[in-house]
Parts: C-alpha cells; structure tokens; sequence
C-alpha cells in the first residue's frame, strides 16, 4: 500500500514537472512573440516602404518631363464642357439668351415685339445685315404659321439662327503637317483676348486626345508671358520653348519648330504677343513670324482670338488680321457673360471662316469646340 502511494505520489510529482517544464518551456517563446507583437513595428517598415515608393513616384516621373501632372490633372470630357456651354449660354447667365427669350415671352408678335426682337439682335452683336434678314424671314414664316405661338416663333428663330450661323463649315483645327513634321498652329490677336489662355486650355484637349504638343512662347515682349504659357503646359506635361525677354519672337517660333521636327511632337503651337491692329510695325512683325516658321513647316492652322465682348471692334481687328496672315479659324473668347454672342455670324461672313473654338471662362476646361445646332439651343433653352 505504502508502495501504492509511493507510485501514485511520483506519478503526480511527474505531472507537476512536466506541466511546469511545459510552462516555463513556453514562457521562452513570450520573447519570441515580444518580437512578434514588434512585427507592426517591422511591417511600418515595409509599409513606410510602400508610401515611400508612392511619394517617391513624382521625382521618379520628373525624369519624364512632369509627367504626374499630367497623370492628375485629367482634362474634361467633351460631354460635360458642352453640358457646361449649356449653362453658361442659358438665359440665367447671358444676356443674350435673355433678350430673345423675353421676346419670345410675349403672348403675340406685334410691331412692338418685332422692334425688340431686332433691337436685341442688333445689340448682341449679330449685324445690321444678318437681323434684317433673320427677322424678315421670321415674320414671313410666322404669318403663314399662325401669329401668337411662342413655341413656333422659337423654333422659327432656332431655324434661322442656324442657318446664320451655318452647319456646313468644317470646324475641326487643321494641326496635320505634311511628312512627319508637325502640324502647326500660330495663335493671333490684340492685346488680352484670351490667346495664352486658349493656347492652354487647347493644350490640355489635345493632350487628352493622345497628341504630343510642344508650345512656342513668342511672345517675348514680357517673361510673365512666358511664364503664363509655360504654367499652363506643366500642368500637363507639355513643354514650352521660350527665348530671352525682349528677343525676336521669329526666333523663338523657329527653334520650337526645330525641337518638335526633332522630337517628332505631332503639333507645335506658337502663342504670340497681344498687338493694336492698328500698329503696322507689330502686324509686320507677325508676318514675319509666320514666315519664319514656314521655312520649317507649313502654318496648318491660324487662329485668331477674338474677345466676345469687345462686339464690333473685333470685326476690324479680324479685317486687318486677315490680311497680314491668313486666317483660318477663329476663337470667340469670353463669351460666357456676353451679351454679344451674336458676333459669331458677322465675324464668319467677313473673314470667310469658321469660328472653331469657344471660351467660355476662365478655367481650364472653360473652351469648347463650336457646334453651332448646340449654341443655338443653348441661346433659346428656357
Ligand atoms: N471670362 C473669361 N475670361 C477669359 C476667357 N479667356 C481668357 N480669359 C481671361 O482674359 C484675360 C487675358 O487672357 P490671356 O490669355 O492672358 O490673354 P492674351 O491674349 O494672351 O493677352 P496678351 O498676351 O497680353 O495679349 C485673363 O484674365 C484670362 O483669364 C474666357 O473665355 N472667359
Ligand atoms: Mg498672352
């Protein structure tokens, strides 16, 4: 018996060891699992790691000529800038828009409200000619249609004001140089109508289409110009080529065209000074400017920026435009807030060209190719 619980007394004892060996044998691997708990410490590691590598990705896209903005600053779809034109032409924002629809609004068109639908048409700019005939063939139309309809006078002013403004024209921007050299387009206009704007506004368009650009700032009379174009090209990765403050902006034109020739960009676009129509040594010197460049390539595309609220002055900076480089395009600018959007059909028929481009504030997806069935419905909508 004494032996029995001699036995039964090792056997506990044995127990006692073996669960105590086991225990202290795991209180070693508490360490181990210090470290362990430290993993979050090593795995900051790792994962600092990681927002290094990300915060590394802009050095490491610099060496691709700022590349990261352009990966941020993702331009607008055209969907939405027209959805925007929209809104910027309606009658609560443009003055335009406003004067035709409170003409429209009248419950019949008497005398007294063909006198204001011509006087409206007459102070947006559209031109003595293009109002006679506009409101001559309303008239006509609306007396065989029945008088007093507002629907039917806007859908016959809708029809006419499209047929002003024409549906035929080609629109697109001629940028398609011959052989492999880029095209080319050389952007016009006096003094602040918006030219270095459009040129970087139209920058970020063409990148987002998939062209390589390459910006020409010969407008060297001030290095905030350049500055100012070269601001707008960063932001998508595009460069500009600038020469010395007061330098011949000829020079600049023709180096850009040799670096994009040499680089092989699809289209080179040459921002010039603001100059005075009036001021024949500065026209002259636009001429020269286009020669110049046509040494290297040929001009695909000249755009003249006129300020859609400046009215009837920009049809004589367009006349004498015109005649020292040929115009091929023009861009309406600032006509968001414009009572003069009519300026579109004058400036057409004077110059024989198609307005092309429109601006419509001051952003940077704030331009918007001219389609004239949504200009126009964006004038009448309600
Ligand atoms: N509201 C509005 N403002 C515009 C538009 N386009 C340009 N502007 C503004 O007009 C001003 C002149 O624009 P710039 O692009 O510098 O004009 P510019 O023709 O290059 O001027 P210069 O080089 O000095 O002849 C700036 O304040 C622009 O923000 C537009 O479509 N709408
Ligand atoms: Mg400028």
């Amino acid at each position: 018996m004494e032996i029995f619980w001699f036995v039964l007394g090792g056997i506990v004892l044995a127990i006692l060891v073996a669960t105590v060996t086991i225990l202290v044998g795991r209180n070693p691997e508490l360490p181990p699992a210090e470290p362990a708990a430290e993993l979050p410490a090593d795995a900051d590691a790792p994962g600092s790691d990681i927002e290094q590598a990300t915060d590394a990705q802009p050095p490491a896209d610099e060496t691709t000529g700022g590349e990261p903005e352009a990966v941020t600053d993702v331009p607008e779809p055209a969907a939405t800038r027209l959805a925007r034109l929209r809104r910027r032409l309606s009658a609560s924002n443009n003055p335009f828009a406003r004067g035709l629809l409170s003409v429209l609004a009248a419950d019949r068109m008497d005398a007294e409200a063909w006198d204001d639908l011509e006087a409206t048409l007459i102070s947006a700019d559209l031109g003595v000619g293009p109002t006679e005939e506009l409101v001559a063939a309303l008239r006509r139309e609306l007396s065989i249609d029945g008088v007093a309809d507002p629907e039917a006078a806007r859908r016959a002013l809708r029809t006419e004001l499209l047929r002003l403004v024409g549906t035929d024209a080609d629109r697109s921007l001629s940028m398609r140089g011959a052989d492999g050299v880029p095209g080319v387009i050389l952007v016009v206009g006096v003094n602040g109508t918006g030219k270095t704007t459009t040129i970087g506004k139209l920058s970020r368009v063409l990148v987002a289409e998939g062209h390589s650009v390459l910006l020409a700032a010969a407008d060297t009379f001030r290095a905030a110009a350049a500055d100012q174009l070269q601001t707008w090209g960063s932001r998508v990765g595009v460069e500009v080529v600038r020469g010395p403050e007061g330098g011949d902006p000829a020079s600049v034109a023709f180096d850009a065209l040799a670096q994009g020739i040499e680089t092989g960009v699809d289209v080179v676009v040459v921002d010039t000074a603001g100059r005075l129509h009036t001021k024949s040594g500065l026209m002259d010197e636009l001429g020269k400017i286009k020669r110049v460049i046509e040494r290297k390539a040929p001009v695909t595309e000249v755009l003249l920026v006129i300020d859609a609220t400046t009215g009837q002055n920009g049809l004589a900076q367009a006349r004498v435009f015109a005649e020292v480089v040929d115009i091929t395009g023009i861009v309406l600018s600032k006509l968001d807030g414009s009572a003069k959007g009519g300026i579109v059909v004058p400036v057409q028929r004077e110059l024989g060209v198609p307005v092309k481009l429109i601006g419509l504030g001051e952003g940077p997806d704030d331009l918007a190719v001219f389609e004239p069935a949504a200009f126009v419905d964006a004038l009448l909508a309600e």
